[in-house]
Parts: structure tokens; sequence; C-alpha cells
């Protein structure tokens, strides 16, 4: 039986969100994303372990984790998309099924945003979308996981 249960990864300085920049990021906090990605989840019957942090290694340990009890992983980088490749292969690693967010357009952004690290390692890809797009990326891997 499909485990339901999503892990949901914010990255470094996620946890600004709503403080600044809300041309940029919109004014919604990250306890308003996670509840948003709670609330989506479960509408399909899934809960939702959320984790932000500005430390890649506490990110890495909490997608280990993952591959004992999720089935899933929203994931939303931040400035980490662009560089790590210790984040891309823990997600690999874990072989979980993973959605990718960005809030803003990275594509309409400096080239440095443009090359995604954990894109080819990602069912799911929800770009610049806003805060919405969380919601998004949350229905589009259950269904994913569900084999819809
Ligand atoms: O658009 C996104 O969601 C990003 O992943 C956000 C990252 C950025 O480095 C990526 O290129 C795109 C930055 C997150 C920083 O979030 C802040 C939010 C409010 C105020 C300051 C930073």
């Amino acid at each position: 039986m499909t485990t339901r249960r999503l892990l949901l990864v914010n990255g470094p300085n996620l946890n600004l969100l709503g403080t600044r920049e809300p041309d940029i990021y919109g004014s919604e906090t990250l306890a308003d994303v996670e509840a948003l990605v709670a609330e989506a989840a479960t509408a399909r019957g899934y809960e939702v372990r959320a984790v932000q942090s500005n430390h890649e290694g506490v990110l890495l340990d909490a997608i280990h984790e993952a591959r004992h009890d999720c089935a899933g992983i929203v994931i939303n980088p931040g400035g980490l998309t662009h560089t790590s490749v210790v984040l891309r292969d823990a997600l690999s690693g874990v072989a979980l099924p993973v959605a990718e967010v960005h809030i803003s357009d990275v594509m309409a952004r400096e080239p440095f945003r443009h090359h995604s690290y954990v894109a080819d390692v990602a069912v799911v890809h929800v770009i610049g979308e806003g805060v919405p797009g969380y919601r998004a990326a949350t229905d589009r891997l259950i269904d994913h996981v569900e084999g819809r």
C-alpha cells in the first residue's frame, strides 16, 4: 500500500517569504505555503511533513529520512537549485518522485538562475506560478504517485 505522506522541503532564505521582495515572491509567508500544501494534500488523503532550513545538511537528512515513510517530495530548493550537486544526489538517491517548485519565473531572471541541478530528477515542474504553484505541484505529484 502507498504511504500517504509527502515531504515538503523549502530551502535557504524561504523563511523570509512575506517579509521582503514582495514584487518577486508575493506577500504570503512560509507558514501560508505550508498550510496550502497541507490543505491540498489532505484533500487527496495525504499528510505532509514540512521542513525549511538554511543549512544544506539539514535538508539532505530530511530527504534521506523521507525514503522510510513518504510517497514523494515537493521541493523549492531556493538558491541551491542552481548550485547543489549534493542536493540533487540526495533526491536521486532516495528514488522518490519529486515535484520542483519555483515561485518566481527563474527563466525570466538572471542567467545564473536558468540552470537547475534538480530539474532532471523531478517528475513535476511548476515554475513562476507564485505561491499557488505549490498547490499545483502537490496535486500533480499525487497524480503521479497514484499513476494518473
Ligand atoms: O522563485 C523561487 O522560488 C526561487 O527558488 C527562490 C530562491 C531563488 O534563489 C531561486 O532562484 C528561485 C530564493 C529564495 C529567497 O526567498 C526570499 C523570499 C523573500 C525575501 C527574500 C528571499
